[in-house]
């Protein structure tokens, strides 16, 4: 049948992860137990106007208290690896000095669950909730916050090297700076374009620092990528395009990788480069075991003045994230969209793979984060997901044909194992593959959550067994 032919495509290679990922602020919950500290995140949440519908993460999803039922829900899956992050003020409530040991135990417990139950665990370090003392300081625009960003990463892996093997820096450092300092849609919601980069500066330095604070590890680092196209083949267009793929990728690819800045970037920016130090770049570029790769579309942009400022709506009132480059309008390319208006567009994953693989010195890679908010509807308690399954298997077919084009892919993380809160939508956006019922916190599995483990559970066979 169709879908035995589908299902025989995706088999993948033998020892390939298939997981799903959170983040530590978008499900914990439970931000004043046990010592945890205040993060940006906690702050902006409950500045009116911030996130739709006033919404915050107070509760969030409960997972530090239901971390226990949320790993026999993974294990039931089949999951082979779960993502996540840890929650840095939980580690250290100031962001630097004292550290919680609270903190840490809940990541021992939750990892230990894990790999109870076979499942490896893979940690991020930061998903974007700095302490907030660290904000008062000046935030990532302060270069000392990178220096306490390696001493916070230098506990946790000391702390869990003998749980984790694999250690992820910064989750997109593209949105933690300028999202977070640019356009202000994140947390801590600043709308200072030349702080911005500065922040990303240092944000890159944070994750070279990092890498090297902790030693002999698998440690990875993570950058969101988009294919970008320009609308025609008018010189603006295509200089629309070179600016946003020089802001959204090469200015963190070729940081992480090549240890430069692009020059065209650099020559586009409003903002004096007087923050980069002798040695930094250096830094940046620490050898990495791994690079972890977050796509979920594709951009088309356009030169000309007067469109819309970014890919999608935000829901609050926002400024543009693109720093110099303000004027450069995102247009349709006539492809489906999902519920955060974002277009489906898989043959952008495979291009953004390939394209790393040609460009850039050798690395193994995985996709770190993919996935799609859609409304859902609960059907006789059924979730009939449908174009959510779509989009994951579609996706999965360009990692298939990414491998099949010689690139070193080794795994692929489901972005999300469950809804959540949606950063600047609150509540209001759904992208998990167990749905959550945000008042009772029941749990139930959507039908793409069912084929993604019914995925998983084929790919398991025909790896040879230990007995
Ligand atoms: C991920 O980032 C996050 O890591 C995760 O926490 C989050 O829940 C998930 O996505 C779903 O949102 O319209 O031109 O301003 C996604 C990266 C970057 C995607 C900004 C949307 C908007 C570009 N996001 N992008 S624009």
């Amino acid at each position: 049948t169709q879908e035995e032919q589908t299902r025989a495509g995706l088999r993948f290679p033998a020892g390939f992860t298939l997981g799903a990922a959170t983040s530590a602020y978008q499900i914990e919950g439970a931000v004043d137990e046990d010592g945890r500290g205040t993060s940006i995140w906690d702050t902006f949440a409950k500045t009116p106007g911030r996130v739709l519908n006033g919404h915050n993460a107070d509760v969030a999803i409960d997972h530090y208290h239901r971390y226990r039922d949320d790993v026999a829900l993974m294990a039931d899956l089949g999951l082979t690896a779960y993502r996540f992050s840890v929650s840095w003020p939980r580690i250290q409530p100031t962001g630097s000095g004292k550290v919680n040991q609270k903190g840490l135990d809940f990541y021992k417990r939750l990892t230990d669950e894990l790999r109870g139950h076979g499942i490896d665990p893979w940690l991020t370090l930061y998903h974007w909730d700095l302490p907030q003392e660290l904000e008062d300081k000046g935030g990532w625009p302060n270069r000392d916050v990178a220096y306490c960003f390696a001493d916070y990463a230098a506990t946790v892996h000391e702390a869990l090297k003998d749980h984790v093997h694999t250690f992820s820096t910064v989750n997109e450092p593209w949105c933690a700076a300028f999202l977070g300092y640019a356009s202000g849609e994140h947390a801590p919601g600043r709308r200072e374009p030349q702080n911005a980069i500065r922040g990303a500066h240092h944000l890159n330095l944070a994750h070279g620092l990092a890498v090297q604070a902790m030693g002999a590890r698998r440690v990875g680092g993570c950058v969101n990528l988009y294919a970008v196209d320009p609308a025609t083949d008018s010189v603006e267009d295509l200089d629309a395009a070179r600016r946003i793929d020089g802001l959204q990728n090469r200015f963190f690819l070729d940081a992480l990788l090549l240890g430069r800045y692009p020059e065209d970037v650099l020559d586009d920016l409003p903002v004096e480069i007087d923050f980069i130090q002798p040695g930094d770049m250096k830094t940046i570029n620490a050898p990495i075991d791994l690079l972890l790769v977050n796509y979920y579309s594709r951009f088309t942009v356009s030169g000309a003045p007067g469109g819309k400022q970014s890919a999608s709506a935000a829901p609050t009132d926002t400024g543009s994230p693109w720093v110099g480059s303000e004027h450069v309008s995102f247009v349709s390319a006539g492809h489906p969209v999902t519920a955060m208006g974002w277009e489906i567009d898989e043959s952008g994953l495979v291009e953004v793979l390939t394209r790393v693989a040609r460009e850039y010195p050798a690395i193994p890679m995985v996709v770190s984060e993919n996935g799609a908010a859609f409304d859902d509807e609960l059907v006789d308690g059924r979730i009939h997901d449908r174009e959510r399954q779509g989009y994951v298997e579609a996706h999965l077919g360009a990692c298939k044909e990414a491998i099949d084009r010689g690139v070193p892919l080794e795994g692929y993380f489901a972005w999300s194992l469950m809804d959540n809160f949606e950063w600047a939508w609150g509540y209001g956006k759904r992208f998990g593959l167990v749905h959550v019922d945000f008042e009772t916190q029941e749990r139930r599995l959507k039908d793409s959550a069912l084929w993604y483990s019914e995925i998983i559970r084929q790919n398991s066979q025909h790896e040879p067994t230990d007995s």
